[in-house]
């Protein structure tokens, strides 16, 4: 007998989800199809970069004489031509292009604005280390036709829907659309992304930290006080703990969905140009932010959580702290702490 869970494709799942919403315009399933579909071209030429000599180089000559391009920018490619006649979408943002990219004007009427990261730890992808695309779908909140920056610079708490999909030992796009956090892998035979994770909650606690620790000399002292805490034995608490950094976001965090503990990219000083750290809110930020918490998980900038943030530049930075509940909440107490101490008032005392 066929168990009936083999049938649950990332399709079906999106399709009974909407059914379940009388109110439902099909148009989310749509949009989830064609990142379903776009993220199977971008799997198959990651995987098989070395061979087609498209890693690392662009407007180069491939074996057949065609013109190469960098990874990245032909998954922004695959991504973009994907959306852009879908009709569903008003306006779309890319990490790979600095402005929004407008709809053609005859499929600009789209109810939804999209952010997305192509292809995320590009710079991984000569090392054959795993790389990921992100997205956060938000409602059009702009009045008339097409959409403007305002359906872009949503806070996270806003998204309709969000996900990633990790080019790993195999392919996996993991997405909720509010419902709870649901993970597909990619069955190369058949050519479908089918359930294998179904409603993924994260560890209340867990015993692995996942930072860059070379930056450690440019964070702040409440940061660092508490990655030497993360490291000092504790048997009750699990400290130390493990360290893991694969210094791919979608990887690092994609570990921490599953295990458990905290992934961080701080603010730091080494360079005063980016003072909030490097990841970039809309389209790394808050769409990760947004799995972490339906997976019962919790993310925060330190001070408060990333997905109440409102956005005032579409390419915009925040230090991301994002993992169990426990670690997270940990986390924030250092930094209260420490702020406490700075302005003199008595650790431990509200906020009022
Ligand atoms: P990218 O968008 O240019 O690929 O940079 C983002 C990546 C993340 O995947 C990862 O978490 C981070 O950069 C790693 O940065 P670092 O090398 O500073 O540790
Ligand atoms: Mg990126």
């Amino acid at each position: 007998m066929v168990d009936k869970k083999i049938g649950m494709t990332l399709t079906r799942h999106i399709y009974e989800g909407e059914r379940e919403h009388p109110d439902a315009t099909g148009e989310l399933t749509g949009i989830l199809n064609q990142i379903a579909l776009a993220s199977k071209i971008v799997s198959r030429e990651v995987s098989k970069a070395g061979l087609a000599q498209i890693l690392g180089f662009t407007g180069r000559e491939n074996v057949q004489g065609e013109n190469v391009r960098k990874l990245d920018v032909f998954a922004n490619d695959v991504f973009v031509a994907a959306f852009n006649h879908l009709g569903h979408f008003c306006i779309m943002l890319s990490e790979e292009v600095p402005e929004p990219i407008e709809i053609p004007e005859r499929y600009s009427g789209g109810q939804y604005a999209i952010c997305f990261d192509p292809l995320d730890g590009s710079s991984n992808i000569d090392a054959n280390v795993s790389v990921g695309s992100i997205f956060g779908i938000y409602h059009k909140i702009s009045p008339g036709q097409g959409g403007t920056k305002e359906d872009l610079l949503q806070p996270g708490r806003a998204l309709a829907a969000a996900g990633y999909v990790v080019y790993g030992s195999s392919t996996m796009l993991v997405m909720s659309a509010g419902h709870g956090v649901h993970g597909f892998t990619l069955d190369p035979s058949v050519g479908e992304f089918l359930e294998s994770h179904h409603n993924i909650r994260i560890p209340e606690r867990g015993t692995i930290y996942s930072a860059n620790e070379g930056n450690y000399p440019y964070w702040s002292e409440a940061v660092r006080g508490y990655i030497s805490y993360v490291k000092q034995p504790d048997s009750a608490s699990g400290r130390p703990y493990s360290s893991r950094y694969i210094g791919s976001m979608v990887a690092d965090v994609h570990r921490t969905l599953l295990y458990g503990g905290i992934f961080m990219y701080p603010a730091d000083t080494k360079n005063l140009a980016k003072p909030h750290g490097k990841l970039r809110l809309l389209y790394e930020c808050a769409p990760m932010a947004y799995l972490i918490e339906q997976a019962g998980g919790a993310a925060s900038t330190g001070t408060g959580p990333v997905l109440d943030v409102v956005p005032t530049e579409i390419h915009q930075r925040v230090p991301f702290f994002a993992g169990s509940r426990e670690n997270v909440e940990e986390l924030e107490s250092f930094i209260a702490r420490y702020d406490d101490a700075r302005t003199g008032k008595a650790v431990g005392s509200s906020n009022e």
